[in-house]
């Protein structure tokens, strides 16, 4: 079955966002599929790698998913790092608000690091730990983030339970797929 697929794609990505959101825990869940309840903070930096199979296109795709420490004393480590990602997943807290503010302190320093064109998902995390009637930030908050850091896919995910991740890396995946190949088609077509 093997020969089925076309072709392997290779890209690098980073997830961002504060300290404690879920990151390293998310990941942990996507690519080993575990719960790690006592995850360490992230020293510096960190990856993972996954293979997405992709049907539809024929296609394999390898991510290599850098995981940035969130705290602010490890910004100097970070700014390296940006270097040549394809696409990034901002991540915050559903339960702090704070952890969603501040995104736009990740864009600012994501728009710094890397100069070009890449993709971007919103995920939401800790799904598990909040009712609907008690939410702190709520769907138009989430629609303005959305056009702040013009992403165009925002997921709500649970590292605890794994709901939502799987989906939101397979769409960042195909929207950088689709980016790369729209532009291999542009440059035979000039
Ligand atoms: P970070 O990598 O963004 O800094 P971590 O965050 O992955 O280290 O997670 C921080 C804490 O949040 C961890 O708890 C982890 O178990 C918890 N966590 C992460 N994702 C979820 C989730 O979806 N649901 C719930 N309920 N908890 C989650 P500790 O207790 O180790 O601080
Ligand atoms: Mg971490």
């Amino acid at each position: 079955m093997v020969a089925l697929i076309n072709k392997i794609y290779f890209y690098k990505i980073c997830i961002v966002g504060d300290g404690a959101v879920g990151k390293t825990t998310i990941l942990h869940q996507y690519v080993d599929r575990k719960f790690v309840e006592d995850t360490q903070m992230t020293i510096g930096t960190n990856f993972f790698i996954k293979n997405i199979i992709l049907k539809e296109f024929d296609i394999i795709i390898k991510l290599q998913i850098w995981d940035l420490g969130g705290q602010d004393y490890f910004a100097p480590v970070r700014s390296n790092f940006y270097d040549g990602a394809r696409g990034i997943i901002y991540t915050f807290d559903l339960t702090r608000k704070s952890s969603f503010t501040n995104l736009t302190e990740w864009r600012n320093e994501i728009k710094e690091g890397l100069e070009e064109e890449f993709s971007r998902v919103l995920v939401g995390n800790k799904l598990d730990l909040i009712n609907e009637e008690d939410r702190v930030i709520n769907l138009e908050d989430v629609l303005l983030m959305k056009e702040q850091l013009s992403v165009s896919e925002y997921f709500e995910t649970s590292a605890k339970n794994n709901t939502g991740i799987d989906n939101a890396f397979r769409r960042l995946a195909i929207d950088i797929y689709k980016k790369s190949t729209s532009k291999i088609n542009r440059f035979n077509s000039d």
